[in-house]
């Protein structure tokens, strides 16, 4: 069966987010997002300015930056813009929606304001969606669930993704799609997003374990590739962003013509 096209599925989505990020990806013809997993503001700021041509996401922890000001995150945002990409925080929420609510908006990070796009556990429940959903509607933000992760041992088993897939359809105009390994739903609407890849496949010592753009995209049906060290630890990292983008989107274009 033939996959329909991002643009296509852009169509499908209730949540106007959703939508952008469908039609992004086909207007800039790439379906890797940026793992900028760096501990200074110049490093973040540097990556984004020369991967942004690259990337469709850069996805940051913006809480491991150790000499953070709310200066960067005005400095990220413009750099969004000017490269046309969008901001994931991976902030991984976990709690009550009451204190998520406050995690969200509050605090030194503001991850509202500035974060197109977190995400949450589904573990506590549709509370946790609801508070982030309360805050985040009214912006134009979008929440990616954690269905399955890419590290050895997680306790994600058939019935949690299948549960976190019931709880994404409670809010479709907010839940934009998962996090995940595999696509875990045949809706056109759901983004899949898998961190966990590299060029070479193998693992790290902390129990990382990676797959390639092809598995990911072409044999798992996810969307968008999360890259982080596989780009970042190279020599050139904008030669490799270069060709981690050339094996996803080989990869999307193969899954289209099947
Ligand atoms: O299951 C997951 C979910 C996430 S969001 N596995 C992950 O590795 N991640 C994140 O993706 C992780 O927090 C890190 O920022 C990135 C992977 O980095 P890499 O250097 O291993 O590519």
């Amino acid at each position: 069966m033939k996959r329909l096209s991002y643009s296509d599925r852009a169509k499908t989505c209730a949540s106007p987010l959703a939508a952008q990020l469908f039609q992004l990806l086909d207007d800039k013809k790439t379906n890797l997002a940026l793992s900028a997993d760096v501990t200074s503001a110049a490093e973040l700021l540097a990556l984004a300015d020369k991967l942004g041509p690259e990337i469709c996401v850069l996805k940051t922890h913006i809480d491991i930056i150790h000499d953070f000001t709310p200066t960067l995150l005005t400095e990220l945002t413009t750099l969004a813009l000017k490269h046309q990409f969008l901001l994931f925080e991976d902030r991984k929420f976990a709690d009550i929606g009451n204190t998520v609510k406050h995690q969200y908006e509050g605090g030194a990070y503001r991850i509202a304001d500035w974060a197109n796009i977190t995400n949450a556990h589904s573990l506590p429940g549709p509370g946790i969606v609801q508070g982030l959903a309360e805050l985040g509607r009214k912006k134009n933000r979008g929440l990616l669930l954690l269905a399955e992760m890419s590290s050895a041992g997680h306790l994600m088993n058939t019935d949690y993704i299948q549960a976190t897939l019931k709880m994404a359809e409670q809010f479709p105009d907010f839940v934009i799609g998962f996090i995940t390994q595999h696509a875990i739903s045949s809706e056109p609407k759901w983004i899949n997003m898998t961190p966990g890849i590299n060029l070479s496949g193998g693992s790290d010592t902390l129990s990382q374990q990676y797959i390639t753009p092809e598995k990911a995209i072409f044999e798992n049906g996810s969307d968008i590739i999360i890259t982080g060290r596989g780009i970042i630890a190279a020599d050139n990292p904008l030669l490799e962003a270069q060709l981690y983008r050339t094996a996803g989107w080989r990869a999307y274009l193969k899954h289209c013509q099947e």
